[in-house]
């Protein structure tokens, strides 16, 4: 049975897509934390960071990194939250690893980490 994100990486499911290339996909989260909010995943199904192989975890970092400037601009953040639910004790919910890009903004009243809980 695949993850919910190998759905969408298939097409199964809908999902607003922003960014894919031959490893990765980035793709606007479902219940956004605030608006913007981007989901970056491998295509293929890793359930944590510890198992994402050196060569993908270089490619989900490349589009991380590509990421992070372009939700901020589309969104006029004036920065960004990025961070991994790394396993459930750390609130991880879908065992397919991904990286939040939360848009942040000044007095938005988040606190560095807490943006990203549950
Ligand atoms: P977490 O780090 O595993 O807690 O984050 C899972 C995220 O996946 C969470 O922000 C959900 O809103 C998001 N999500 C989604 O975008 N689409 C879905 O179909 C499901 C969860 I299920």
């Amino acid at each position: 049975m695949s993850t919910i994100f190998s759905q969408i990486v298939e097409g199964e499911i809908p999902a607003r897509i922003v960014y894919e290339d031959e490893t990765t996909v980035a793709f606007l989260d479902a219940n956004p934390l605030a608006p913007g909010h981007t989901l970056v995943i491998p295509k293929d199904e890793y359930e944590r960071l510890n198992d994402v192989p050196d060569d993908v975890a270089e490619d989900l970092y490349a589009t991380v990194h590509r990421m992070v400037p372009a939700v901020e601009e589309s969104v006029d953040a004036d920065a960004t939250t990025v961070a991994f639910n790394n396993g459930e004790a750390a609130g991880q919910e879908v065992p397919h690893v991904h990286c939040h890009i939360v848009p942040r903004f000044e007095g938005d009243g988040g606190g560095p980490i807490h943006a990203i809980a549950g």
